[in-house]
């Protein structure tokens, strides 16, 4: 009976509450990989502030930074579920739940980080988050994470190079081909694992973008940065497809606005930190070297491509896509 009568007095507690218009506001957790001093801490700080302001707190965004919630591939998981709500993630990792976001986790298919936005604002960018919105991880804007380069004890100059090396992959089979079609060992492990893996010779190498090797500290574990920026891996501000789908029209504008604006921010940052991160690494010791001719890293993917699209037959009109865009 007390529940009974609880249950209504509630009941018609929240209902005045929903006619006058009163939210109720909503707490949202997001999940970060990246520490203070990295492009994407400030812009998920930017973004939790724009989305209080846009939605007159009725939304609250706390931001969880350096991977505190998770693994990137759980946290995926978890947004999927909506147990976590939002994130700024990499597509890499996306790759194994959505087929359709693999196109970028192939080797040299961008010609240039514009190029990668280019792609992504066309029809194989709409098809790639209409993918992910299915799985349950949408996409509110797109974010930059320049190009990825090998790092190891030693400079790395042709796909000879990494013969015989054991090198540190994201979780995604392409990359692990991508490892083998050059002769190395490929090891696919966690983000948070890499530098004491690097440390203690469990890995010979990794391969990242400089402002990710620098602010976990990679390049105080290793001695060479090695120029080959063979994957460029956009990132996104990625939601819970469903917790987004329930917002009011306003709302969504609200959150996808704030999205697309701190994703602005954090290309801006991008631009400048990124070189910025090259700098400090070569001033702490860290030996760059470009490599003249990318074209053998270029024919050893063949075979990547290739037993790619002899399996996956169906991405074969998304990766013509990508290549024919100017
Ligand atoms: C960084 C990405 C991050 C990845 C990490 C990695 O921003 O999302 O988890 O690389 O290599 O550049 O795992």
């Amino acid at each position: 009976m007390l529940k009974k009568i609880t249950t209504t007095i509630l009941g018609t507690a929240a209902g005045c509450l929903l006619l006058s218009g009163v939210a109720v506001a909503e707490d949202w957790r997001a999940w970060n990989i990246h520490n203070d001093g990295h492009p994407n801490t400030a812009a998920m700080d930017k973004f939790a502030e724009l989305v209080d302001a846009a939605t007159n707190g009725e939304i609250k965004v706390q931001v969880f930074h350096g991977g505190v919630l998770g693994s990137q591939p759980d946290a995926l998981e978890q947004v999927r579920l909506g147990a976590i709500e939002i994130g700024n993630f990499n597509l890499g990792p996306i790759g194994p739940m959505v087929k359709e976001a693999n196109l970028v986790s192939l080797p040299f298919i961008f010609k240039s980080v514009p190029h990668m936005f280019r792609v992504l604002e066309g029809e194989a960018g709409e098809t790639i988050a209409a993918a992910m919105a299915e799985a349950g991880v949408q996409p509110l804007a797109w974010v930059d994470a320049g190009a990825r380069s090998f790092y190891s004890q030693k400079p790395i100059n042709s796909p000879a190079d990494v013969e015989g090396l054991k090198i540190r992959v994201m979780n995604n089979d392409l990359y692990t081909s991508m490892i083998s079609a050059m002769g190395g060992n490929p090891s696919p492990m966690a983000f948070a694992e890499v530098q004491q893996a690097l440390k203690t010779g469990v890995v010979d190498g990794a391969e990242n973008n400089f402002p990710s090797f620098k602010n976990v500290g990679h390049y105080e574990v290793t001695t060479h940065y090695s120029l080959s920026e063979h994957l460029i891996i956009p990132e996104c501000i990625c939601v819970n497809t469903a917790k987004f789908a329930a917002l009011s029209p306003e709302m969504q504008t609200a959150v996808r606005g704030a999205a697309e604006e701190a994703a602005l921010y954090q290309r801006e940052l991008w631009a400048v930190q990124s070189g910025q991160a090259r700098k400090d690494v070569e001033a702490a010791g860290i030996k760059v070297n470009e490599i003249a001719d990318k074209g053998p890293f270029q024919e050893a993917m063949v075979k990547v491509y290739d037993d790619y699209l002899a399996t996956n037959p169906d991405m074969a009109g998304l990766v013509k896509m990508a290549q024919d865009t100017e």
